[in-house]
């Protein structure tokens, strides 16, 4: 697709999971796009609280979006997502799987599960047992609490479709922001044992071709 479309610049981190997301999304829809990698100091130059990225993003967190076609800046994952599909996905290939109502509804609500709930309490489990600079049992017993009972409500949701994709009839965006929260199940020291259904759907994804590729890319990006 899209040879005449200049190269969008997806703003990442090594290993964070949100923009892996956009980068799926964009390998999705074939949109070209190069990487630029910061890390999380307040380096001035590489720092993603650095004045060089504030000036993209004033939150000073990956993702950020730019397109050099429409002179367009965006951050957060959702709404860089929300970009991408509006301007790039006009024959909705990543986007509600039917046209009405209850379609929108279903789409946004699963979205916003992940970008509400699931991402941040496995970010909290993280930051918890692993960057927290003293231990705090009861802090890190209330989010992994709270990401398993995550967990549970996508496994119910899963079961819809046999673990195909979160919201039945094909894979969309939705399945693109759970699967890098998703995939560091094992980084939070979660099991995925007691879940079939998010364990077959990881695996499903982990074989597409726009994930695999957009891994690739952002590795690459990262190396330079
Ligand atoms: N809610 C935001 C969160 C963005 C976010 O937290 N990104 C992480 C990397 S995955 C980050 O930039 N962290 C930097 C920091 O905490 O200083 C989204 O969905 O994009």
């Amino acid at each position: 697709m899209a040879t005449h479309i200049k190269p969008l610049i997806l703003h990442t981190h090594a290993t964070g999971p949100n923009p892996i997301k956009i980068a799926i999304a964009l390998e999705a829809l074939g949109i070209p796009f190069t990487v630029k990698c910061w890390d999380f100091s307040d380096d001035p130059e590489i720092g993603v609280k650095g004045t060089a990225f504030l000036q993209i993003n004033e939150n000073g967190r990956v993702p950020a979006l730019e397109d050099p076609n429409t002179g367009i800046i965006s951050w957060e994952s959702g709404a860089c997502m929300n970009y991408v599909r509006r301007v790039y996905d006009t024959a909705n290939k990543i986007g509600p799987c039917g046209s009405s109502g209850q379609d929108l509804v279903d789409f946004e609500k699963w979205e916003y599960f992940l970008l509400t709930t699931l991402g941040p309490m496995t970010g909290q489990v993280n930051w918890f047992r692993r960057c927290h600079p003293r231990k705090d049992e009861d802090a890190l017993q209330r989010y992994t609490a709270q990401t398993y009972r995550c967990y549970d409500v996508l496994e119910s949701q899963l079961q819809k479709s046999e673990g195909m994709s979160v919201i039945p009839g094909r894979v969309s965006a939705v399945d693109y922001h759970f699967e890098p929260w998703v995939r560091e199940h094992s980084f939070a020291g979660l099991s995925l044992d007691t879940y079939p259904m998010i364990h077959k759907w990881l695996a499903l994804m982990h074989a597409r071709e726009e994930v695999q590729e957009a891994y690739y890319k952002i590795q690459a990006g990262t190396a330079k």
